[in-house]
């Protein structure tokens, strides 16, 4: 069977991660805006040049299809992830995927061989959802679990729309959700975590993803003098927001490791060194493999601002950014990664998915898993994030045998 062609893989990787970095070197292409723009210009001009028929679809979201007279009527065999990223960020995060996936499809093509049905590789847009909530975003909407007019009329955290900013980029397209039926979904990603790395596993056969729940809290006190105002008369918003993020810290130490919470961002008003805070606004991202475990975590939580509302005399507000339950994959991919690894010789483990991903949403349209490569020490959503081009290489050969497995690839069949 033809393999993928290495070093054009990971040239594609290089090149897209050089586009999006800032004068201070920072690599940052948030949803919709012009360096993510840059991004997925250079993504759709490698799909033409893999000759498959590039679609966007009205959330944005960018396909590469390759399909054929004798295969166009059957379900597709999809793959996909995101070219967005946080802020200063690494350059594999979704990346990876979306370029093995083009990889994939254009080695297939090159060598000759037909499938049984046609092959598709998706950008998504806002996976990450840093500058629109939720996350995961484009295969929310593709997946039906958002309707694309509400999705489009998010309103940024600078105050953009997402549908107008599509437009501005030129990726405002046609398609309607769902256009194409899947057969079944694979993403390809780095693991962003340091088990692979730390037990020696050369691939992870990803089994299932915890369960994301964001909220935006904004806690409202009374604005005072630092210095003239005694403790005993203070109504503290900052205090108060210092005591939800040590409150949060707690519950993940009970939890035994279950559940991880995250406090990303954190804005005091006015804002100044003088000045007791009127306003905390910030973010809480708590996630747990187990749902009912997420939604006592949601509880505890909620108990414990209203418990503040009467220690600390505050007011508090929340608002749900995103939700999304934790997602069982496919056992037949799974094993079928397995068994894949194995005829490339790399040992590989099961293993949960710490991160959202597009594949929780496809998994709710058809059979899907995940591949993960490891990642150096484990750092991700970082600059540093780093996974050898030897992993990225021999992960992407795994890839590569599992979709032509469920494409239906003819062995030495040439068209
Ligand atoms: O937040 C996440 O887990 C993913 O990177 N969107
Ligand atoms: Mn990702
Ligand atoms: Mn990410």
């Amino acid at each position: 069977m033809v393999s993928i062609n290495e070093k054009r893989l990971i040239s594609h990787i290089n090149a897209l991660g050089a586009i999006g970095i800032d004068r201070e070197g920072k690599r940052t292409r948030l949803a919709a805006d012009d360096a993510e723009k840059a991004g997925r210009d250079a993504v759709v001009g490698w799909m033409k040049e893999a000759g498959l028929r590039v679609a966007i679809d009205c959330i944005g979201n960018i396909f590469g299809i390759w399909e054929e007279e004798d295969n166009q009527r059957e379900a597709a065999v999809m793959t996909g992830s995101h070219i967005d990223t946080v802020i200063n960020a690494g350059q594999y995060d979704g990346c990876y995927g979306v370029l093995a996936g083009i990889e994939v499809i254009q080695s297939l093509k090159e060598a000759g061989y037909k499938t049984c049905r046609p092959m598709v590789v998706v950008a998504f847009t806002n996976e990450e959802g840093v500058r629109y909530s939720p996350d995961m975003m484009g295969s929310l909407v593709y997946a039906g679990g958002m309707a694309p007019e509400e999705a489009l009329g998010v309103t940024g955290i600078d105050g953009t729309i997402l549908g107008k900013e599509l437009k501005r980029i030129g990726y405002a397209g046609t398609e309607k959700p769902g256009f194409i039926k899947p057969y079944s979904f694979v993403e390809l990603h780095i693991e962003q975590g340091p088990i692979l790395e730390a037990e020696g596993y050369g691939i992870g056969a990803v089994e299932n993803l915890q369960g994301i729940s964001w909220q935006k809290i904004t806690i409202e006190g009374v604005q005072n003098h630092a210095g003239t105002t005694p403790t005993s008369y203070r109504i503290d918003a900052g205090v108060a927001a210092a005591k939800v993020v040590t409150f949060m810290r707690e519950r993940c130490l009970q939890s035994k490791g279950k559940t991880v919470s995250t406090t990303g961002c954190m804005e005091f008003q006015p804002n100044a060194i003088n000045v007791i805070p009127s306003r905390a606004i910030f973010t809480v991202d708590v996630r747990n493999p187990d749902e009912e475990s997420l939604q006592a975590e949601e509880q505890a939580l909620a108990d414990y601002l209203k418990e503040l509302e009467q220690t600390d005399k505050v007011k508090i507000h929340t608002e749900r950014l995103s939700r999304f339950k934790p997602v069982l994959f496919d056992e037949g991919i799974v094993k079928m990664i397995e068994k894949h690894a194995k005829n490339h010789s790399l040992s590989s483990r099961r293993i949960t998915s710490g991160a959202g991903q597009d594949a929780q949403n496809m998994a709710a349209l058809c059979p899907t898993a995940m591949i993960f490569a490891p990642s150096a020490r484990g750092i991700s959503h970082n600059p540093k994030e780093f996974t050898s081009n030897k992993d990225l290489t021999a992960c992407a050969k795994v890839f590569m045998d599992v979709m032509a497995e469920l494409a239906g690839v003819r062995e030495g069949e040439e068209t």
